[in-house]
């Protein structure tokens, strides 16, 4: 990014990642457990920390840093963020294994609903001077039994050339690379945007803090976050890598796919294009 722009700081990402979480998410699920269900998980994550205690000799100044960081997270609004880098990957694993036809991947803290609808073959909506090379996502929305889906939505939204999402980062346009794409009559769409960069934990929070202290990088490689919505049919929520793309093989966030790895090509005018086909399966299969 150019020394001009204003540095998105992890204290505000976060901020507005705890604040979106919040007005999207329904605490009735939680409600709902039955005690000996919240007993069982939590019993098996604290024994889990016990364990780890035990198994690493672990000492009181480090468990006193333990908290602190904790109640860093907690200030610096990062429990959407940490939670969906080190711990939704088995979640969404775990949930795929009822799911057929096309893979899943996190939904990611940076999901943001609402944003404006479009044709089948559209622009999604970007700066005059939008940064980055032109690319083309083009593909069918199909039932798994191969009947195209007219009228489903593509919800997608990504970073931009400089790894930054609209709504986490101050300098970068409300609604920017993000739109909700309406397939036309035979379940196609065509979607220009431009080629986003590798997303990078912001080093200036707790999280990007633990990544450093424990020696791993803070790297997601580049990728575009896709939610496939259609009537009577099971919603799909993944994401598309790129071909030969930088941390494709380490994602912090361990939610990379060999399926989801898309290799947009070269039209000979300067824009990349891919082709990507979404299946999804009847409601009835939930
Ligand atoms: C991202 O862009 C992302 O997709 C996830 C899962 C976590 C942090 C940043
Ligand atoms: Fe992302």
């Amino acid at each position: 990014m150019t020394a001009t722009q204003e540095s998105p700081t992890a204290a505000g990402a976060g901020a507005n990642a705890s604040q979106n979480f919040r007005a999207a998410a329904s605490t009735r699920d939680v409600a709902d457990t039955p005690p000996e269900r919240v007993a069982a998980v939590v019993t098996a994550v604290l024994q889990g920390v016990h364990d780890a205690i035990h198994d690493h000799d672990v000492t009181y100044p480090e468990f006193q840093a333990a908290k602190a960081w904790l109640m860093a997270v907690g200030e610096g609004g990062e429990w959407p963020l940490f939670m969906d880098v080190f711990v939704e990957h088995a979640v969404e694993d775990q949930v795929a294994r009822s799911q057929r036809g096309t893979k899943g991947s996190i939904l990611g803290p940076y999901y943001l609903p609402d944003q404006v609808r479009l044709a089948s073959t559209c622009e999604l909506p970007r700066r005059q001077d939008e940064q980055g090379t032109p690319l083309v996502l083009e593909g069918q929305v199909r039932d798994v039994d191969g009947t195209s889906l007219p009228g489903a939505e593509v919800d997608i939204w990504h970073a931009d050339a400089d790894g930054y999402y609209s709504g986490f980062a101050p300098h970068v346009p409300e609604g920017n690379l993000r739109g909700v794409v309406v397939t036309d009559q035979e379940g196609r769409f065509a979607i220009t945007t431009v080629q986003p960069a590798p997303y990078q934990i912001p080093t200036d929070g707790p999280t990007g803090q633990l990544i450093e202290a424990a020696g791993w990088h803070p790297w997601r490689p580049a990728h575009l976050h896709i939610q496939v919505r259609a009537e009577g049919h099971r919603p799909v929520t993944t994401q598309l890598y790129f071909t030969g793309g930088e941390w494709l093989e380490s994602d912090v966030a361990e939610a990379t796919k060999p399926e989801l790895i898309i290799d947009p090509q070269d039209d000979g005018t300067g824009t990349r294009r891919a082709t990507y086909d979404f299946e999804l399966e009847p409601r009835s299969e939930v």
